[in-house]
């Protein structure tokens, strides 16, 4: 008997909101071009980019791979610092003019979960102001208190595909993994949540859509909504249009093949 369904978790980008082409890859570019750097992420490299979680991580790993004789005056670490904190101001300012919209059925399903008596938290790899930014800007200015923990970031040592990020907001919380669920759109973000015992429902998104998500108990298009139905591409909605507690109890409960 799996113990009560207590806590939705879940990641933010690509999951709440599609924030990686038009917010963060568009902030990176920003932040090279204030910089006086010719670095220009487009679309198509962006997206080989990801495989690096963390835009710290990302930068490192383009400059290793892309930029190998970049020489500079500063140490490399606080200038990639230096370019990341600038970058996340461009992307706090773009979120501000609310060009990043919640994914389909995602505030609905936060709304019942509160309704419902879940708590929600959010484990995520961006910073924590890039959070704030985002729920204020989609939901309100007090939406960051909807959520019991936000666990994001520099919070703990090693990102995403490792479980710490979730390790943490289990501790946080002082729940166990069978009392919750998890919500995804990457395969590092399942490997993740998979890794710290968590059952894993994924929304696939731009960027994700053709990835490995082995060891999710479903995979869907987007949560859905009442006229608007989401598809299973991987796990079975048993007749349900879109997700709603009911479907996320049933979920839970199920054993997990
Ligand atoms: C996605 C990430 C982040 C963002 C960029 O995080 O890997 O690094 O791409 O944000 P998640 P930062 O899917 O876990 O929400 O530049 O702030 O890292
Ligand atoms: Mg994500």
């Amino acid at each position: 008997m799996a113990p009560e369904l207590k806590t939705l978790i879940f990641d933010l980008d690509g999951t709440l909101a599609e924030t990686e082409r038009d917010g963060h890859r568009v902030a990176f570019n920003q932040a090279f071009a204030k910089a006086g750097l010719d670095w220009r992420w487009d679309v198509a490299l962006y997206g080989k980019l990801l495989a690096v979680t963390g835009g710290k991580e990302r930068i490192r790993y383009y400059l290793e791979h892309y930029q190998p004789d970049f020489s500079i005056l500063a140490a490399l670490e606080s200038f990639i610092a230096e370019l990341h904190r600038e970058k996340t101001h461009y992307y706090v300012e773009l979120v501000k003019n609310q060009v990043l919209p919640l994914r389909p059925g995602v505030l609905r399903l936060l709304k019942s979960a509160r309704e419902q008596g879940l708590q929600l938290a959010i484990a995520t790899t961006t910073t924590p102001e890039n959070v704030t930014a985002l729920l204020s800007s989609t939901i309100g200015a007090d939406a960051a208190d909807w959520f019991d923990c936000i666990a994001a970031g520099d919070v703990v040592r090693a990102k995403k595909p490792a479980p710490d990020i979730y390790f943490y907001c289990l501790e946080q919380l002082q729940i166990k993994p069978g009392q919750c669920l998890a919500f995804e759109d990457s395969a590092h973000g399942v490997q993740a949540a998979v890794g710290a015992g968590i059952k894993t429902v994924v929304t696939v998104s731009d960027y994700t859509r053709n990835e490995d998500f082995a060891g999710a108990v479903l995979v869907l298009d987007h949560l859905g909504e009442p006229g608007q139905p989401c598809r299973a591409l991987k796990g079975v909605l048993h007749g349900f249009e879109y997700v709603n507690i009911d479907v996320l109890q049933r979920l839970h409960g199920e054993e997990q093949t």
